[in-house]
């Protein structure tokens, strides 16, 4: 597995507008591997494609204490999100050392692909609700 460099801001590349992926294939799945190597090196709990450089749909997040709970989503599409909100600090491995609250919908759902190619529906709240909408932000 190979360690990704993470841009940091203020490199323009961060505002690159990520592509859906077309095919879930070997290269995809190498990426996802990558990814997740190199989110739990910078211990975040969540990374996106476009801050590795690739400029497709893909986001891995591991909320779990125990950093074995790999969740991975391709071509992520918001399908609900509650109009209660929810005001929490964030921060950001493209922006370290910088923290702020960031108010977001409570709950959501989301549809996307897995590491398989596989459909699936994910209903969040709390902090993986907040990570995956900052995740998709980041898309
Ligand atoms: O996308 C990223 O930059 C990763 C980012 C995700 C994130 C953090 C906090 C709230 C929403 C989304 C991080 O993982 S930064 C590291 C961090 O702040 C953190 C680490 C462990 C627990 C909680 C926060
Ligand atoms: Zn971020």
């Amino acid at each position: 597995m190979a360690l990704l460099p993470i841009l940091c801001y203020p490199d323009a590349r961060l505002h690159q507008v990520a592509r859906p992926v077309q095919a879930v294939d070997a290269r995809i799945q190498k990426l996802v591997q990558d990814m997740l190597h190199t989110m739990y090196e910078a211990q975040g709990i969540g990374l996106a494609a476009t801050q590795v450089d690739v400029h497709e749909r893909v986001i891995v997040i591991d909320i779990s204490e125990q950093r074995n709970e790999p969740l991975v989503l391709i071509n992520p599409e918001l399908i609900w999100a509650s109009t209660d909100k929810q005001r929490n600090e964030e921060g950001c491995l493209s922006v370290p050392g910088v923290y702020d609250g960031v108010e977001r919908a409570s709950a959501i759902r989301v549809r996307a692909l897995n590491a398989q190619g596989q459909s699936h529906e994910i209903a969040a709240e709390g902090l993986l609700a907040v990570c995956i909408q900052h995740e998709m932000d980041h898309l």
